[in-house]
Order: C-alpha cells, then structure tokens, then sequence
C-alpha cells in the first residue's frame, strides 16, 4: 500500500485545514517547497500536491511555487485543485507532473477524462471522489451532487479514469479516525485502484486499510500533528 504524504497549499503556505473549510487551518508552514522536500528526503515514492486557492475556484494563485515544487524534488507527484479545463490538465501533464487529479471537471464534462485518458494514458488520470454526507462534492467542497461516491466511480471507469481518490469529507481533518465502509463500497463497486483519505490518525488505521486491497492511502494531518511518524508508517 502507497503511502502519500500531502502537501496541501493556501495562499502560498502549506496547510492543513478541517473538513476543507477555510479558516480552520490547523498546520500553516511558511515554505511549501521545503515541505515537499522533506517528505522525500524521509522517503515518500509520490507527493500529493493540492493547489487549495484552485479548488475554492482560484486556480491561478500557488502556480509558481508548484512549479519550484516540481523543479526541486524527483519523485513523481500528483497534483490537483482548480484544473478546471482540458487545457489546464494538458498544460500540467506536460510540465512535469505525472498526475492530475481532476473533481469539479470530471464530474461537469466526464467525456474529458475519456479525451485526457486518450492523449496521456489512463495511469496518469485520477478521478477524485469527495463524499460528504454520502454524496460526492465539488468546487471547494461547496457543492453537493445527487450521487454518492459508488456511483460516480463505476461512471468514471468506464470513462477511462485510472485510479480514483476517495476522501471522506465528513472525518477528514479531525483525527478522530475512519469509517472503513464507505471505502470498502467504493472497492466493491469499480475494478480501477482506490487511495483513500481522510480521518487517518494512526498506524492502526494504515493497518486496517492495508488488510481491504487499497492501493494507497494520502496522510496529511496525522504527519503534521505528529500523529503518525512517517518512517513507521512506511513501515507496516
Ligand atoms: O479542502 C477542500 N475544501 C478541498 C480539497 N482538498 N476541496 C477540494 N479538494 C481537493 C479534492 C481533489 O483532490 O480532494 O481538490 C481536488 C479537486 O479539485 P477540483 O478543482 O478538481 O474540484
């Protein structure tokens, strides 16, 4: 199982907010790239990179510093937030980042996964799935659609994502632990590899997802809060 560490940024800064409200920020880093550093000198094999500004619809701010990200550190990274258009995943995808995760896009034009899956090859297109009360959100986690993460998941298979991102909404940031059912629906329903992530605080929790056929899992709070030591959790 993958361990991914997060490095979500905010007006420049890397943060960590609570249930993805702004204004919760419980981690504020002055130096994002530094950040990103860190986390492969202590070994990660991929970063997740999250451009915050562009999920809450700001998808210009942060673009310098993801660049100096991608030109500092060799692992491959997956980015995602505000790629709103075809254009925007082009244009990252030939920059130097190995993924894009796409939310709002993927859910308002599915048809662009099929075309971006077309041009780059399905393994670089990851289709975030952020559920929240059952349904899956979208623009900042602002806005609720009429499916829940199942659903959408065997639609995007079909249009040729491959892999999907599922984040519980409702336990993300508070540290208080997981639901496992909802991620083992999400397995049940597609065949593509699911990284789970939200409410992970401990390596017990990465030992009960290890055990559902995940295939990895993105950590942000638990590193920052010093809840779960990175080294170990490579570990298990
Ligand atoms: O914290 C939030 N409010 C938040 C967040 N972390 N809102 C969206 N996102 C992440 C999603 C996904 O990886 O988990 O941004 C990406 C989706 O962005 P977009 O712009 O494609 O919908």
């Amino acid at each position: 199982m993958l361990i991914i560490p997060a490095v979500d940024i905010k007006n420049g800064k890397c943060v960590q907010l609570v249930q993805g409200k702004p204004g919760t920020e419980q981690v504020v880093i002055e130096n994002p790239v530094q950040v990103a550093a860190q986390w492969e000198d202590e070994g990660a094999s991929i970063l997740h990179l999250i451009n915050l500004d562009g999920a809450f619809g700001e998808g210009k701010r942060n673009q310098e510093i993801i660049e100096k990200i991608v030109e500092e550190i060799s692992i491959p990274i997956q980015l995602g937030g505000g790629i709103r258009t075809k254009e925007d995943a082009f244009y990252v995808l030939n920059k130097g980042i190995d993924k894009v995760i796409l939310g709002t896009m993927a859910i308002e034009n599915p048809d662009y996964i099929t075309e971006l899956a077309d041009e780059f090859g399905k393994e670089r297109i990851i289709v975030a799935l952020d559920s929240k009360d059952s349904r899956v959100v979208i623009k900042g986690w602002t806005q609720k659609t009429d499916k829940s993460a199942p659903e959408f998941g065997r639609i995007f298979e079909k249009k040729g994502a491959g892999s999907i991102l599922y984040t519980n909404v409702d336990v993300e940031g508070l540290l208080e632990g997981f639901k496992i059912e909802p991620a083992l629906e999400l397995l049940d329903a597609v065949n593509i590899p699911v990284i789970y992530s939200g409410g992970i605080t401990s390596i017990d929790d990465l030992r009960l997802l290890k055990n559902t056929g995940i295939h990895g899992v993105v950590i942000g709070s638990a590193l920052y809060k010093g809840k779960i030591n990175f080294k170990e959790a490579l570990n298990i």
